[in-house]
């Protein structure tokens, strides 16, 4: 560290040394000082905002604190870390998770009180940092959050959005998008503006032999980016370990704008080269599983891997080891492809600037990234054009056609004459114009590729990456079935129930170790404790239910079965199956005497869930839906027994009232299609059961909690192939029930039939690629199982309570334990109790 204090000085730091506040009162004394200092405010006009403001400074002050130990303890030891690069962390709220993280929210709590604030109205004034899409970004935010709390040394490195994911509203029925500007104040960032990385774009490659005739490649011209850190401390549960998750902004390198062009008279365009240089960071692509191609996503991925390995290889060189030791010292594991530059731009910093060999730079590359996929959907796998590869990043591309050649090579050597195998793997894919497939060259410059749920591993294997594996062989691919934190989604979420385990386990412990659940197996047939148990949902629904009331105005009875399908919209997860469900339960109602209705069990289906703002037919089934709850939730034949509810603007800190409240959920994506998932993993820790596919990560669960707590259905994965086929070319019979439902809509039932005929023409006249009339039947007998499963409360409370008790395996510790045993290789580094205060390198 180049700026250390002296030996004989160091005494005074010590002393002064910030201390994190532990005592009520030291809390109170620290929110004060923050409302009358850093916020200029005092006791005569501090509103929740501000309240929210100081509390958060307070804890952030206290976090950093830690962070700057950890990061001292990290630097000192030396050890190997891991880094996570991700385009996507969907980390929610800040200040609750961090106080439950630090063990304080009961001290924040009385502290506040006496301050007079509810720490409730206080946590609600956070916006949610809503940097991501969906499971693929909240995973990425649930392995930050283990990886500090089981202290492995881990960075987070990403992207710092002007604009995360959109808001939702919903206007007439139909979704509309208004823009997240969410930065206006944002107390759990730091700016580090003394970390500041130039990043290169366009230009052109000089190649000449120099004295020893070697060959040497110069990427000259072009522009310049600057990329400045913003650091987020992530605090480990129950321990010092402090993380950091470092996100890149965009600025013009000339600075706030060009003086040259401004003195000259030209100032529009030194605001535009200005303008076009935040562009980069400005706004989170709003595309779950799809590629678009778009060159600005192109620009923010290498502005993104750029920076952040600029950062990683500098810390590395600091410790003067040799190149042969980068692996031994650095595991980077890419989440998704969209860090796969990271390969390349590894290679090119090794061979363009460090002058190794080819060979010894692709040993270093290859042993140091990970490859996770996601997902097998063809129009999510990306690829970029060759040609705006060529005018972006010349030098990359031609490392990408080195790699490919040598890659190629040497499958020729192992398969000799196989042409058409060569043409398969090749990373270029010969179309017009040519294609990088990223996906592959993720794969060839990785050492382990890994799937997120069994049944996904496998998927890759056989299908997209089949010839990878017989090139490979198979132990360069291996599963990392997903997990979710128990903190966040059962500690935050479901404080009471929390509570309740923790009475029975002993304490807090099985927030650490999930299996301690399994202690509950004995409580399943427990009277006392059943009771307690479904006191805690049914409070759970009542909250759900309050918040149905204000957002939408519907009242909805919590003794009603609370049916939850929340996650992004898309046809292949079929929202479109349950609301055509929906309309089948209302036709069916009534068709009924009121008699026969009365033996009904009520339900409230209850959606949510954003749709890419350029997918039409997302967009067709969010207005389906409101349009059906519009006519049922008036329909006075129907009353309780059905309500139909759409929540606008699903997120995490939405998520964490929904999840605790369901009796069932949806997981019903067409099987293979849904590379995991893990909601459902939520759900179901908090004592909900679930109705869904053979798909995913449900197949795992129904493994671990036994077949007789869930609600399985439809046709299995290696079946679908054959079903899409006999659509096309043999015969398409709609399921009659369905037809009844069509026929409805038609009828104009819930408006202009025109405006859904695309939706129900995809499923009559083109194919059904999703099989939602195959397992249209197989779906509607067996919600009528739930329906009859619920009547008997008895027996639904034990199944709850069972697979609440063997959920243990889906904490995300687990998940990270293992990619640190098989793909990372590193140990943990518990920070210890004493240590000097420390700045970050
Ligand atoms: C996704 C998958 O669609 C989910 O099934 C998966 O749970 C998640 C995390 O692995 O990744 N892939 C994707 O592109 N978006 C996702 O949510």
């Amino acid at each position: 560290v180049e700026a250390s204090i002296p030996e004989p000085q160091r005494d005074a730091w010590k002393k002064f040394q910030a201390k994190p506040f532990v005592s009520k009162d030291d809390f109170e004394k620290e929110v004060v000082r923050h409302v009358e200092t850093t916020l200029a405010r005092s006791m005569f006009n501090c509103d929740e905002t501000a309240a929210y403001a100081a509390a958060s400074l307070a804890f952030r002050d206290r976090l950093i604190t830690e962070w700057n130990r950890t990061q001292q303890r990290q630097t000192f030891a030396d050890t190997k870390r891991v880094y996570y690069l991700s385009l996507e962390f969907l980390m929610g709220r800040a200040l609750d998770n961090a106080m439950l993280n630090v063990g304080l929210k009961n001290v924040a709590k009385e502290g506040l009180s006496e301050l007079g604030f509810r720490i409730e109205d206080i946590i609600n004034q956070e916006h949610d940092a809503a940097l991501g899409n969906g499971g693929l970004g909240r995973l990425a935010a649930c392995f930050l959050d283990s990886m500090a709390s089981l202290n492995f040394p881990a960075w987070g490195y990403g992207l710092r959005y002007k604009y995360g994911i959109f808001k939702q509203e919903i206007v007439d029925g139909y979704q509309v998008e208004v823009p997240d500007y969410w930065l206006d104040f944002n107390p759990w960032e730091f700016p580090r503006h003394d970390i500041v990385v130039d990043v290169q774009f366009y230009g052109g490659v000089r190649k000449y032999q120099d004295e020893d005739g070697k060959n040497v490649a110069v990427w000259e011209g072009g522009e310049i980016v600057k990329a400045t850190a913003y650091d987020v401390p992530i605090p480990g549960f129950n321990t010092p370990t402090t993380n950091n998750m470092r996100l890149w902004s965009s600025k013009a390198a000339s600075g706030e704008f060009d003086f040259q062009k401004f003195n000259s008279g030209d100032y529009e365009s030194s605001v535009a080269d200005q303008q076009r240089a935040e562009t980069i960071s400005a706004v989170l692509y709003p595309n779950d599983n799809l590629d678009r191609g778009k060159e600005l996503r192109l620009k923010q991925q290498y502005f993104w891997v750029a920076a952040s390995l600029y950062d990683i290889v500098r810390r590395f060189k600091k410790s003067k080891r040799a190149w042969s030791e980068f692996p031994d010292q650095i595991a980077i594991q890419l989440n998704d492809t969209h860090p796969t530059l990271a390969i390349v731009e590894l290679q090119r910093i090794l061979i363009d600037m460090e002058g190794l060999d080819w060979d010894e730079a692709w040993t270093i590359v290859t042993n140091t990234f990970g490859y996770t996929n996601h997902t097998v959907l063809p129009e999510a796998l990306e690829k970029w054009s060759v040609p705006l590869f060529q005018n972006l990043l010349p030098r990359h591309l031609q490392i990408i056609y080195d790699i490919n050649m040598f890659f190629l090579q040497s499958v020729e050597r192992k398969f000799p004459g196989d042409r058409d195998m060569l043409g398969r793997v090749s990373i270029i894919e010969e179309s017009q114009p040519k294609m990088v497939r990223m996906a592959y060259l993720a794969i060839v410059g990785s050492h382990k590729v890994n799937g997120v749920a069994e049944l996904h591993s496998d998927l890759i294997k056989t299908t997209i990456f089949r010839d990878f594996v017989k090139i490979f062989g198979p132990d360069k691919f291996t599963n990392v079935t997903n997990g979710i934190t128990p903190r966040r989604w059962l500690h935050q979420a479901n404080p009471r129930l929390s509570e309740l385990i923790a009475s029975k386990t002993g304490g807090l412990g099985f927030l650490k170790d999930l299996n301690i659940l399994n202690e509950l197996e004995k409580f399943a047939d427990d009277k006392e404790f059943k009771k307690e148990w479904a006191e805690i949902k049914y409070a759970n629904k009542v909250r759900l239910a309050k918040y149905i009331k204000s957002s939408t105005g519907v009242t909805v009875n919590p003794s009603s079965l609370f049916d939850i399908q929340v996650k992004r919209i898309h046809e292949y997860k079929r929202q479109q199956l349950n609301i055509f469900g929906v309309i089948h339960r209302y036709l069916t109602i009534k068709a009924m005497t009121p008699n026969e209705r009365k033996k009904l069990t009520p339900r409230v289906s209850i959606f949510g869930g954003k749709a890419a703002p350029g997918y039409w037919m997302a967009k067709t089934i969010i207005h389906l839906i409101n349009n059906v709850g519009a006519v049922i939730n008036k329909d006075p034949d129907v009353g309780d027994l059905l309500k139909v509810i759409f929540l606008e603007d699903y997120n995490v800190s939405k998520a964490e009232i929904i999840t605790p409240a369901s009796d069932i959920s949806e997981h019903i994506s067409t099987a293979g299609t849904e590379a995991s998932g893990t909601s459902n993993m939520k759900f179901v820790l908090n004592g909900g059961l679930i109705i869904g596919t053979c798909d995913g990560a449900n197949i795992e669960i129904t493994r671990e909690i036994g077949e007789n707590n869930i609600f399985l259905f439809g046709n299995l994965a290696e079946d679908v192939e054959d079903l899409r086929h006999t659509h096309n070319y043999g015969s398409h019979t709609m399921d009659t029930d369905l037809v009844k439902v069509f026929d409805l809509i038609k009828s104009n039932a819930f408006g202009d039939a025109g405006a859904f005929g695309a939706l129900t023409g995809s499923i009559e006249d083109h194919g059904d690629y999703y099989l939602v009339s195959d397992d249209f039947h197989s779906y509607i007998e067996t919600q009528a199982l739930v329906d009859e499963a619920y009547k008997d409360q008895e027996e639904w409370i034990t199944k709850t309570i069972l697979s609440v008790a063997r959920m243990g395996f889906f904490s995300s510790d687990r998940c990270i334990n293992e990619y640190a045993e098989m793909i990372w290789n590193v140990e943990p580094l518990p920070v210890e109790k004493e240590n000097g205060l420390g700045k970050e390198e």
